[in-house]
């Protein structure tokens, strides 16, 4: 199969939800969906959203790059090796922003899968999960928060995740505690400081919190992480750490109980497997996550959770709740504890072009 053509298009979607990032509340999510078509009169959809405050890169940016990209490609025969994380092709992607690359592999596998009578899981793994677990997200007042971990955990959420570091260190250690008693051993409490503290209101942090599965990127300085590790014993994740960072550097962070894969922010599907399969060889456990994606870039991570899973490990899917509107006719079934990964697959080919900006 050849690529014959593409279409590339803009979205804007409205929160019910607006997040907070870096600070700023996002009025709106706005991205790119790129749409390849093959000669043989496959289709494949791909996502590029650059994300405000993460990305490097803007909207414009990738829109111009997705554009040079993908016509640059046409014509070309798509072979197997295009959907080989350790393929050649990968490195004709290497100089393009991450989200840009994320969008444009998505459309190529979505594209290979179609044409040759597959899913997207299918193509990722030869055994994919069927069901993948989703964390919930919650947010507000320490009220707010426990009363939402309370219903978490009813629906049947296996795990929640708090942000924390905007509080004092005490209210945020409080509130772990009390949501830690809340839960129960049955549901796991993930926070993430997004770099928030210094190593000494990080320390206090841990002396005054009780259990958790793991804390995300808790040091504004990075590079003090192993010693941190060393000196409390903490579980801790990678994220932000990840994005800029090659998969053979992992060996020096196996200290890490998690990372936290985002494949917008980290550069696309291939990259993000080979990231995922070093993680498990150190026994670092890989977690596939959002930001902010709409259906189209939402069920691809859930296709790679699907994949990169030994065992059913809670995704980082909860962003999904935010968005007011889809790209989709048919919507993920999401918000839920656990989402069917062939569902998703195919009601991610439901594009609407009237909900599209063509560009
Ligand atoms: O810091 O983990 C983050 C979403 C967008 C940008 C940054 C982050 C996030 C998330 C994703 O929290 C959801 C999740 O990890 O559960
Ligand atoms: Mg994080």
């Amino acid at each position: 199969m050849k690529l014959a053509g593409f279409d590339l298009y803009g979205y804007s979607l409205p929160f019910t939800r607006p997040p907070t990032l870096k600070g700023r509340s996002l009025r709106r999510r706005e991205g790119l969906l790129l749409r390849l078509a093959g000669d043989d009169g496959s289709e494949g959809w791909g996502e590029a959203a650059p994300l405000p405050g993460f990305s490097a890169e803007s909207k414009g940016e990738a829109a111009e790059q997705l554009r040079r990209l993908a016509g640059s490609m046409m014509g070309r025969e798509a072979t197997e090796d295009w959907v080989d994380p350790d393929g050649e092709f990968g490195r004709e992607l290497d100089r393009v922003a991450p989200s840009v690359r994320f969008g444009f592999e998505l459309a190529v596998w979505n594209l290979y899968a179609a044409s040759s009578g597959k899913a997207l899981p299918e193509l990722v793994a030869s055994h994919p999960r069927a069901v993948v677990p989703v964390n919930a997200l919650i947010s507000g007042s320490p009220e707010e928060a426990l009363g939402e971990a309370r219903r978490m955990r009813d629906t049947g959420y296996p795990s929640v995740k708090l942000k924390v570091g905007a509080r004092t260190v005490a209210e945020d250690a409080a509130l772990a505690r009390a949501l830690g008693e809340e839960l129960g051993e049955g549901v796991s409490l993930r926070l993430d400081a997004n770099r928030a503290w210094g190593y000494e209101e990080a320390a206090e942090f841990v002396h005054g919190a009780a259990r958790f599965e793991y804390v995300e990127e808790p040091l504004a300085d990075p590079a003090r992480l192993p010693e941190f590790v060393g000196e409390f014993g903490v579980p801790v994740a990678l994220d932000e750490s990840l994005v800029g960072m090659g998969p053979e550097e992992l060996e020096e962070n196996s200290y890490a109980r998690a990372v936290a894969l985002k494949p917008t922010l980290l550069g696309g599907i291939s990259r993000t497997l080979r990231v995922a399969e070093r993680a498990l060889r150190l026994g670092v456990t890989p977690v596939v996550s959002s930001a902010y994606e709409s259906g189209v870039g939402t069920a691809a991570l859930i296709a790679l959770a699907a994949s990169v899973a030994e065992r059913p490990v809670p995704a980082g899917l909860d962003t999904y709740r935010s968005l007011a509107e889809d790209v989709l006719e048919e919507l993920l079934d999401l918000p839920a504890p656990s989402v069917d990964v062939m569902e998703a697959a195919e009601a991610s080919r439901t594009v609407v072009l009237r909900r599209l900006e063509k560009i």
